[in-house]
């Protein structure tokens, strides 16, 4: 028997405007958190907390050099603003049935707190998702991927305030309002746990702006904002858009215990529920028992509104996203032990595991196993929103031989299979990070190669910007043509 996904599964690939846009002074946009994080050349790229702290000092300096893309990468992305319709023909090339994008918040509201939505670029998103519509691809939409608009930082420290609810309610009405007959599947915040990581960019967070204060407390009291706002957003996108399907969105960390001995099991219980509290809270619409217990035990005091917990309990999500590269292990006794890099963590190595020329461990059962477990868990479909391989290409006559993407990716499409058809797994679809090279989230970096498809630019932005169909571009077309056969031959 032939082995095929289901009929319908939506094959595709993920980008975010922060990394991939560009046209940071283009269109009427306004100032986004990430246009004013520099490219630290001269820290090792394994140490993440130094690439993923911003400090008020480093924002001055950014917005003092308003026309430096040299060392703030994040303004130039990839130049999918001037050319979408060139990058959408690519994506319709390889049968994408989905394409994952942010709307760039700054865009549609430059400074955050505007009285007006910019109509110019509300205009670019509409280009978009006409040109999308045209090939029959469906848009999946963040609605903020490490994009809140600079102004909310300096004037109000962003999702610490509670008028960035309003703010972002504001937003969320005009964007679901002009989309209502272009979107159904949208997602509210990128990796909403991510502000434990880098408050900065997920938040808008600035740590020296809170001296004397918890800088704890603060992280929870923004994402208590978030999940306040998520869920207006995820009611006022059914309210507006009827049939619309709403998701949160999860880093999906896996942490395996590093030896049998009960001390390591619990040390990786407790860890992989410091995972699962934020989607939980999400999908059961309320703060689960053992995260209530931590801010209890950590005196973290979070300020609400009478209002909130009805708010989040009446509107849960519709589905889980989430995003999964590597696993990592946990010992309750870490002496001794070699340590390795992963998505923004630095965790235990697995002496059974590769890892990618990044530290990250490649872990293909580790998606399976994260598949089962989010599924026994929440009972609500998943969508795997970014999975990849972040590697050095190197473009020889035109052409890139990136086998080791290959490789990566057949693996994972096998243990999806496997979660779908042997553990019953509900999985709607799935979008590769990136499809297309742009800059790397933790290292800025643009020699981070992700994508199906090379874009010609080096790590300070020299190049022709000229897209390159990779080997794994025809790999993946031919995946997405056959529904998942060819993965098997
Ligand atoms: C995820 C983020 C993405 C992305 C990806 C890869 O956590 O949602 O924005 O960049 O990680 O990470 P990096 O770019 O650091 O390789």
């Amino acid at each position: 028997m032939n082995k095929k996904f289901p009929d319908g599964f939506l094959w595709g690939g993920a980008t975010a405007a922060n990394q991939y846009e560009g046209g940071y002074n283009q269109g009427g946009k306004g100032w986004s958190v990430s246009d004013c994080v520099k490219q630290k050349f001269d820290v090792d790229v394994t140490n993440y907390e130094a690439h993923n702290f911003t400090t008020s000092k480093e924002i001055e300096e950014a917005l003092a050099n308003p026309d430096d893309v040299r060392n703030y990468p994040k303004r130039r992305g990839s130049d999918f603003y001037n050319r979408y319709k060139e990058d959408i023909a690519l994506f319709a090339e390889m049968g994408f049935k989905v394409f994952r994008l942010s709307i760039a918040w700054s865009r549609i509201f430059p400074n955050g707190d505007d009285e007006k939505p910019n109509e110019e670029g509300l205009q670019f998103y509409d280009n978009v998702f006409d040109e999308l519509q045209k090939y029959n691809i469906e848009p999946l939409v963040t609605m903020s991927h490490y994009e809140p608009p600079l102004n909310l930082v300096l004037k109000y420290d962003c999702w610490y305030s509670r008028k960035t609810i309003d703010f972002f309610v504001k937003y969320v009405e005009v964007i679901c309002e002009r989309y209502k007959d272009k979107v159904k599947y949208w997602l509210t915040f990128n990796e909403v746990d991510s502000m434990i990581r880098h408050p900065y960019t997920t938040g808008g967070l600035v740590k020296d702006r809170f001296e004397g204060k918890n800088f704890e407390e603060v992280i929870f009291q923004a994402m208590h904002h978030q999940f306040v706002a998520s869920a207006i957003a995820t009611k006022i996108c059914h309210e507006i858009i009827p049939g619309s399907q709403v998701g949160c969105m999860l880093t999906k960390m896996t942490y395996y215990p590093y030896t049998c001995k009960p001390e390591d099991v619990l040390e990786s219980q407790q860890r992989m529920r410091a995972t699962y509290c934020y989607s939980d809270t999400q999908v059961f619409g309320e703060y689960p028992a053992y995260l209530l217990a931590r801010f209890k035990n950590d005196g973290i005091n979070i300020v609400k509104h009478p209002e909130d917990d009805n708010v989040m309990k009446e509107n849960p999500v519709d589905f889980v996203s989430f995003s999964y590269y590597m696993s990592s292990c946990v010992a309750a006794d870490e002496t001794g032990l070699s340590t390795t890099a992963g998505n923004t963590i630095t965790a235990i190595k697995n002496p059974y595991l590769e890892s990618s020329d990044w530290g990250w461990q490649i872990d293909p059962i580790g998606l399976r196993i994260s598949l089962v477990d989010l599924y026994d868990r929440y009972r609500k479909p998943l969508f795997i929103v970014e999975n990849g391989l972040g590697a050095k290409d190197e473009l020889v006559d035109g052409e890139v031989n990136d086998q080791y993407h290959i490789d990566y990716y057949k693996e994972h499409f096998k243990a999806m299979y496997d979660a779908i058809t042997i553990d019953g797994v509900d999985l709607l679809g799935y979008t590769s990070w990136a499809c297309i090279d742009l800059v790397s989230e933790s290292t800025k970096q643009m020699s981070k190669r992700y994508g199906f498809i090379y874009v010609d630019a080096n790590d300070w932005g020299e190049g022709t910007f000229d897209r390159y169909r990779k080997k794994s571009f025809y790999w993946y077309k031919d995946v997405i043509k056959s529904n998942g056969e060819t993965i098997f031959e």
